[in-house]
């Protein structure tokens, strides 16, 4: 392990800035033996307000310029708009500097090949943020499955529900658009359960060999913020469903939405084995609801206990975490990956199966039909 500090350099700065930031802030107090980091340099097109996101998340440089930013730093934060995730990240594998980008990992399944065959060609970490992948009930759930407690894998449902482009007079951003976005709820929410479900079963099951999905668009034109009148085409989904069938013959159902009422942010996935069941909510994440052997019914269990995953560097057993704490034990590996210059997981490797996926979907909507992913 290397004892300097590890520089960072990140692009982007709003909610995933903050998020990553504010994650970077945690380390020292409550996981010690993170390596050493240091907020070196923060990235964006406006300088006034990439000024202010130095001061308020800490970083030491700004820059515009994403190009002189990626060879100079050890660790590359991608946390930018989806269209900018394939040059960058490339540009600094490249480099060899470790990557961290966001999901999904690219707007389409050529961008992600280009990335993945970077990663595999630089001899760093390359990753990709699933955060929900370190939610200690997840990984309890994952102990679970991976005991065989719940049997042959043959079940697992997924949704993950949010309402904020419900109105339609909702903002037109670069999340509605398919040049800069790739896809609407599908990428953005439906790359996490997707990922989820392949982090839970996927050595059970396989992966992904064959899908039927949908796509639906609600809204097709937004207002634009702040010019009267104007408005923008909306050219993603605004919610999608999909049915999966994985090499093992399990099967899943998906489904992601920005549009639904009374639904915030709710993640949801459901594994049914022919043992036992379990389900997680991120609504609650410290639970686990589970039903094994003899078992009439489900129980819930509170993953706060020291032995659960990540557990003993926060509060005493019953004192909740919440969603912030994913992106600190997310950034507690990675760093950890990079100053070791061990592989991390989930990787880009990872991350193209996901978007086989998301592409499948897109492709069987367009085509109207199930289609083969092997
Ligand atoms: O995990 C979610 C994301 O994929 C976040 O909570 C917000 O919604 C930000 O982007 C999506």
């Amino acid at each position: 392990m290397t004892d300097e500090p590890i520089d960072i350099g990140v692009l982007g700065y709003r909610f995933m800035g903050k998020a990553h930031a504010n994650a970077l802030d945690r380390l020292p107090m409550f996981f010690e033996d993170a390596p050493e980091r240091n907020r070196h340099t923060v990235i964006g097109r406006d300088e006034a307000a990439l000024a202010d996101a130095a001061e308020t998340l800490g970083f030491e440089h700004t820059a515009t310029d994403w190009r002189d930013v990626v060879e100079e730093v050890d660790a590359f934060y991608n946390l930018g708009p989806n269209h900018l995730h394939v040059e960058p990240s490339v540009a600094a594998l490249e480099a060899g500097t470790p990557v961290l980008c966001e999901k999904p990992l690219a707007p389409t399944l050529a961008g992600a090949e280009e990335m993945r065959e970077a990663a595999a060609a630089a001899e760093v970490p390359a990753a990709c943020a699933f955060n929900y992948r370190f939610v200690p009930a997840i990984r309890y759930a994952k102990r679970l499955i991976d005991a065989g407690e719940l049997g042959e894998i043959r079940q697992v449902r997924g949704r993950y529900l949010q309402d904020w482009l419900s109105d339609p007079e909702a903002p037109w951003s670069w999340r509605n658009d398919e040049e800069l976005a790739g896809s609407g709820a599908l990428g953005d929410l439906g790359a996490h359960t997707i990922d989820l479900a392949r982090f839970l079963v996927g050595d059970r099951v396989g992966e992904a060999a064959s899908v039927s999905g949908h796509l639906k668009t609600f809204t097709d034109e937004r207002p634009v913020e702040g010019e009267d009148g104007e408005t923008r085409p909306v050219t993603v989904d605004d919610a999608y469903s999909a049915q999966i069938e994985y090499d093992s013959g399990a099967i899943a159902t998906f489904e992601a939405s920005r549009v639904t009422e009374g639904h915030k942010n709710d993640h949801t996935i459901a594994v049914h084995g022919s043992a036992g069941s379990l389900e997680f909510s991120l609504e609650r994440l410290n639970e686990l609801r589970v039903m094994t052997g003899d078992a009439r019914g489900y129980e819930t269990v509170l993953v706060t206990d020291e032995d659960d995953p990540y557990i003993d560097h926060w509060w005493p057993p019953g004192h909740v975490i919440g969603w912030e704490h994913t992106f600190v034990h997310e950034n507690y590996e990675f760093l950890t990956a990079v100053a070791e210059g061990d592989d991390f997981s989930p990787s880009f490797d990872d991350a193209y199966e996901v978007q086989r996926v998301i592409d499948g979907v897109e492709r069987s909507d367009a085509e109207g039909a199930r289609v083969d992913l092997n």
